[in-house]
C-alpha cells in the first residue's frame, strides 16, 4: 500500500503489542517514529510525538510532549484519560468505535444462552452418562435491559431482537429507535424492575460511578441477571453480594470489576450466583485499532475533523 504521505511523528505506546502495531500500521505504509512497551523507551521520544496511540499511557510523560496534537486510544473506554489533568485539555482524545458491539453481542447472548438453556446442566448430565430431559428456558419473549444505548449497545439490541428478545433503553437521551421503551437515568429503579438480564453498557464517569447500589438491585427481579461489562465501578460489589445473598436477583455476570484483576481471595470467584470473565468481553485487536488509527491519520493529513473525539467535560 502507498504511505500516508507527510504524517505526524507517531508515537504507540502498548505494553505487550507494541511490536505487532509497528508491523500493521507499516503494512499500511505509516512509519512510526517508535512504538513501545516499556514507559523507559518512551522519554527520548517523547518530545517529538506528534500523535500518541495508546492503552494506558504513564501519566508524568504527559507533560513531556509538548508537540502533541491529538491521542488515539486504542479501546472504547476513556475513564482512565480523561480526567487526566497533566494531558492538555484542548488535547483531543479519539477512542475506538466499530469492531467492539458485535463481539459484545455474542459475550452476552452467549453467557445468557448458557442460563436458559441449561448448558452447564447438560454438560454436568453429559460427564455423569445421565439422560434427564428438562425443559429448557428461552430468551424469545424476555425483556433486556442495556443501560448505555451507545455504539455497543445498539449493536446488542440488534442481536438481541433477532433472538425475539424485547430490547428496553436506559441513556442519558432517554431516546433508542432500537428499543420498545426508553428510560433517563431517573427512572433507573423502574427500569431495574421491568428488565430480566439488566445489561451495563455504560462508559464510567462521575455520574455513573456506583449507579447499580442497593436501591437498584433492590428494584431488580428475584428471577433477573445482572450482567456488567461497562465498568466495575458503575456496581456497588458489597451492595450486589449481599443483594444476592439475600435472593434480591438471581445472578450476576460480570466481565468487568472494580480491581483488575480480579483478586484471588475476591468473594465473586466462588459465589454460586456468580459468573465471573476477565474483561474479554469485545477485545481490542490489533489489526482493528491500527485501522482506526490509519482512517484518523488519513483524516488528520487531509484537513478533516477527527473521529470519535470524546467530550471530556462529559467523561465519555
Ligand atoms: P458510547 O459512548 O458510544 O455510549 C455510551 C452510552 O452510555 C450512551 O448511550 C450514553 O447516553 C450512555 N450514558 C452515559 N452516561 C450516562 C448516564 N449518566 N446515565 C445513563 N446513560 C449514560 O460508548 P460505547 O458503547 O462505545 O462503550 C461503552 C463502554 O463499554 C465503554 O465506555 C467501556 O467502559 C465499555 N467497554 C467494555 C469492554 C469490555 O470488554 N468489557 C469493551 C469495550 C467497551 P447518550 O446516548 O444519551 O449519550
Ligand atoms: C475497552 C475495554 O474499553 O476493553 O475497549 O474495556
Amino acid at each position: 500500500m502507498a504511505g500516508l504521505g507527510r504524517i505526524p511523528r507517531l508515537l504507540v505506546y502498548h505494553r505487550s503489542q507494541a511490536r505487532a502495531y509497528a508491523q500493521a500500521l507499516d503494512a499500511q505504509g505509516v512509519q512510526v517514529l517508535g512504538a513501545v512497551s516499556r514507559p523507559d523507551d518512551l522519554w527520548p521520544l517523547a518530545a517529538e510525538a506528534e500523535v500518541v496511540a495508546c492503552w494506558d499511557f504513564p501519566p508524568e510523560l504527559w507533560p513531556k510532549l509538548g508537540k502533541l496534537r491529538w491521542v488515539q486510544v486504542l479501546a472504547a473506554g476513556v475513564d482512565h484519560l480523561v480526567g487526566e489533568v497533566a494531558l492538555r485539555p484542548e488535547v483531543p482524545i479519539c477512542r475506538a468505535v466499530g469492531p467492539f458491539g458485535p463481539q459484545m453481542a455474542e459475550w452476552a447472548l452467549a453467557e445468557m444462552l448458557f442460563q436458559v438453556r441449561g448448558l452447564g446442566r447438560l454438560r454436568a448430565q453429559q460427564a455423569a452418562a445421565d439422560w434427564q430431559r428438562f425443559i429448557p428456558g428461552s430468551l424469545a419473549g424476555s425483556v433486556i435491559g442495556i443501560a448505555g444505548m451507545g455504539a455497543i449497545g445498539q449493536e446488542v439490541a440488534r442481536r438481541a431482537g433477532a433472538f425475539g428478545m424485547t430490547v428496553q433503553a436506559l441513556s442519558r437521551k432517554g431516546e433508542s429507535p432500537l428499543a420498545a421503551r426508553t428510560y433517563r437515568p431517573a427512572d433507573w429503579t423502574e427500569f431495574a424492575a421491568s428488565s430480566d438480564w439488566l445489561l451495563l453498557l455504560l462508559p464510567l464517569t462521575a455520574e455513573t460511578r456506583g449507579v447499580v447500589g442497593e436501591g437498584v438491585l433492590r428494584a431488580m427481579r428475584p428471577t433477573a441477571w445482572l450482567m456488567n461489562a461497562g465498568r466495575g465501578g458503575l456496581i456497588d460489589e458489597a451492595a450486589l453480594l449481599t443483594a444476592l445473598d439475600q435472593g434480591a436477583l438471581a445472578g450476576a455476570i460480570l466481565d468487568v470489576f472494580q480491581e483488575e484483576p480480579l483478586p484471588a481471595t475476591h468473594p465473586f470467584w466462588h459465589h454460586p450466583k456468580v459468573v465471573v470473565t476477565p474483561h474479554l468481553a469485545a477485545v481490542s485487536r490489533v489489526e482493528d485499532m491500527a485501522a482506526i488509527l490509519y482512517q484518523n491519520l488519513c483524516r488528520d493529513r487531509d484537513g478533516l475533523p477527527l473521529e470519535h473525539v470524546v467530550d471530556r467535560s462529559r467523561g465519555y
